[in-house]
């Protein structure tokens, strides 16, 4: 018995090992999350270069909340207009499968949010890791309205690159000494472009080099030898814009929710909208240094803020912290505003990490997007809603003189994949044409 049971023993233990590990694997290997948020969209007053304007904020946030999310989980936000204008909130980047319908863009996916009025959005993020963010979808608001989404990966999996010790987001933005609605609705009354911004900011505050700015610097603490990772986002309403830090390489690791081949630079350039996740090392000597982003604009004779934005990257064994003035923060030199060749390098160097197999036979169909407008928003909303309609033609293989008699026979079928509803409403007003 003593020898079956040394013998069974081990048997047994790997036996039971295994058993376990097979439930394990068969169970769904984390939990998806839902997440709720308010946004109360208010006009708060808000003391920018010398003067306070009364903004229009989320939660009288300026930047608005961070979300944070991990890939895979869903986002519930009941959006609350007590501001004086129309509202929409747009998630820049978010996939929206199968719900375009909280992609938020007002008269195209909804009716604006009217004031008094709430509206929730409902998505789930899906095959998307790094940063995104939100904002305004009405005239200028975003302008100010606007905030990071920060996607983790799924529960239990962990980042393709080692974990950084912090993680700071920093939005760049554009700063209007004026209300941003009152400058677009001058435009649009005039015909001429709109006024160009007053300051560029990060995370909300222009910086040193901006009148009444200097004791509202945002400083990124840093510990010496800690890598981190800074989730860049270009909220600029319009500009283009280079970021640098002064004395310290960015290895970039992502852009836009997807990560990057990892690639060392010391600028990055950032399209409005786009963003940049970047690794960095506290390696120099403890001290302050400046973070600097200004504009990259190329179209000749246009105008344009030519204004420098700063944060302060400070070393906490610097021996002049932030409130000690008697030592300036280390200021790098950006490039000039039209130096295209940096920013080309720049957008050049993002590679996949990976090999991604692409179509190789390209075919001839056209896709062509129509926008009708068609649904009336309620009553007090001046426009009315367009709708896309996605149509793929067929193949164009006739002769030319078979053209007219091909367009003859156009099919409508309509390919859309997410907006069946519509579309088949669409299908219907086309058949009675
Ligand atoms: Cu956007």
């Amino acid at each position: 018995m003593e020898t079956l049971r040394n013998i069974m023993n081990p048997f047994c233990t790997f036996l039971f090992l295994g058993m376990l590990l097979h439930f394990a694997s068969s169970m769904p290997r984390t939990k998806a999350v839902t997440h709720y948020h308010d946004f109360v969209v208010q006009a708060t007053p808000v003391k920018r270069l010398c003067k306070t304007h009364n903004t229009i904020t989320v939660n009288g946030m300026y930047p608005g909340p961070t979300l944070e999310v991990n890939n895979g989980d869903t986002l519930v936000v009941k959006v609350t207009n007590k501001a004086r204008y129309n509202v929409t909130i747009h998630w820049h980047g978010v996939r929206q499968m199968r719900t375009g319908w909280a992609d938020g863009p007002e008269f195209v996916t909804q009716c604006p949010i009217r004031p008094g009025g709430s509206y929730t959005y409902r998505f789930t993020i899906q095959g998307q890791e790094g940063t995104l963010w939100w904002h305004a979808h009405s005239s200028w608001l975003r302008a100010t309205v606007y905030g990071a989404l920060i996607i983790r990966p799924r529960l239990g999996e962990s980042y393709p690159f080692p974990k950084p010790k912090r993680e700071t987001p920093l939005l760049l933005g554009e700063w209007w000494d004026a209300n941003p609605i009152d400058v677009v609705r001058q435009a649009t009354r005039t015909g001429a472009a709109p006024n160009v911004s007053n300051a560029y900011t990060i995370n909300g505050q222009p910086g040193d080099l901006y009148n009444c700015s200097k004791k509202d610097t945002v400083v990124v603490p840093v510990n010496s030898g800690e890598t981190n990772l800074l989730r860049i986002i270009n909220s600029a309403l319009n500009q283009q814009l280079f970021f640098k830090i002064a004395n310290h390489k960015l290895t970039v690791v992502g852009a836009d929710a997807s990560y990057l081949k990892p690639y060392t630079t010391s600028v990055l350039m950032l399209g409005p909208g786009q963003t940049t996740d970047v690794l960095i090392t506290a390696d120099q000597p403890p001290a302050k240094y400046y973070i600097a982003a200004r504009a990259y604009a190329s179209a000749q004779g246009a105008p344009f803020d030519n204004t420098t934005t700063t944060a302060i990257l400070e070393y906490a064994t610097a021996p002049c912290l932030a409130k000690c003035t008697s030592t300036k923060p280390v200021m790098p030199s950006l490039p000039a505003f039209n130096d295209t060749a940096t920013a080309t390098v720049f957008t050049k160097s993002l590679k996949s990490p990976r090999k991604v197999e692409v179509p190789t036979e390209i075919d001839e169909n056209l896709f062509i997007t129509v926008g009708l407008g068609l649904n009336n928003c309620p009553s007090g909303a001046r426009r009315i809603m367009g709708i896309f309609v996605f149509e793929c033609l067929p193949h164009e293989e006739e002769e030319e003189e078979e053209e007219e008699e091909e367009e003859e026979e156009i099919d409508f079928d309509i390919c859309c994949a997410d907006l069946f509803i519509m579309c088949y409403e669409i299908r219907i007003i086309i058949g009675t044409w």
